[in-house]
């Protein structure tokens, strides 16, 4: 019961902006899901259409990367040309400095880090546009909405924190991993890089929440791991279906 109550709690919470949010939209799973162990995959290779860019959102420890392994693997299992992805890369120059900021191993002002977080994503955008072409699908752990709710909650206006993301590439896709602060925190590994702070944490929710609209798909992260892997498949099997003959548009807020 107290549940039931919690998990309506947090679909009105999402609903209430008035941008018709996502939990409802996750309402017809179990009928659908008997259709989507069906799904032919011929279509999927992506030889004639472009790949689709999903992207995972969420607040740390909220189950991201797990699931997106666990989609990535599902969808090579099908036959579907795809690759996982993650921001920061912390495997460019920027990226290190990134990391070090992140281990609390170097200082930077909230504004240059912010701009760092964004050039990362910059220094990857003709990549990620040829393989989507290409008909490679990328599952994104974290993208510009990190970038946008994780400056802002530390108190940098939301328009500035939004500009230089303008012109990165849109995603097909955004699935909203909702977990609660203190479930999260709960979570092993939790506190070991800057940022990862309840109170902290429910500021960058808050953010979250502003940004979102009726794209994004909020699924409820504090539900058993196969459950939500499983929400993800259609989701993103869907997303490749239809992004196919749709052409590649640019983030515009
Ligand atoms: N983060 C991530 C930002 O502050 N801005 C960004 O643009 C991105 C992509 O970095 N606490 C934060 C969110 C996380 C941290 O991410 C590292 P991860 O997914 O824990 O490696
Ligand atoms: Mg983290």
């Amino acid at each position: 019961m107290t549940t039931l109550v919690r998990l309506a709690g947090r679909a009105a919470y999402w609903r209430r902006s008035g941008k018709s949010a996502a939990p409802g939209g996750l309402g017809l799973f179990t009928q659908r899901q008997r259709a989507f162990q069906g799904v032919r995959m011929e279509n999927w290779s992506g030889k004639s259409g472009r790949g689709a860019l999903v992207v995972l959102e969420g607040l740390d420890r909220s189950g991201k990367s797990s699931q997106c392994a666990r989609l990535l693997s599902f969808l090579e299992s099908k036959g579907c040309q795809a690759e996982g992805w993650r921001f920061p890369d912390r495997g460019t120059s920027v990226g290190q400095m990134i990391s070090a900021y992140l281990a609390n191993e170097s200082q930077l002002d909230d504004r240059t880090i912010h701009l760092l977080f964004s050039a990362n994503r910059w220094e990857k955008r003709d990549l990620m546009e040829s393989k989507l072409l290409s008909g490679t699908t990328l599952i994104v752990d974290r993208y510009s909405y990190s970038g946008v709710a994780f400056s802002a909650a530390k108190g940098l206006d939301l328009e500035w924190c939004k500009a230089p993301e303008v012109g990165l590439l849109a995603p097909d896709l955004v699935i909203y991993l909702d977990v609660q602060p203190e479930k999260a925190a709960e979570r092993g590994g939790y506190g070991g890089e800057r940022y990862e702070k309840i109170e902290f944490q429910k500021r960058v929710a808050e953010h979250y929440h502003s940004l979102h609209d009726s794209t994004w798909k909020v699924v409820d992260g504090s539900l058993p791991m196969e459950t939500v892997e499983e929400q993800l498949r259609e989701l993103a099997t869907s997303c490749i279906q239809e992004c196919q003959g749709k052409p590649l548009a640019n983030l515009a807020w």
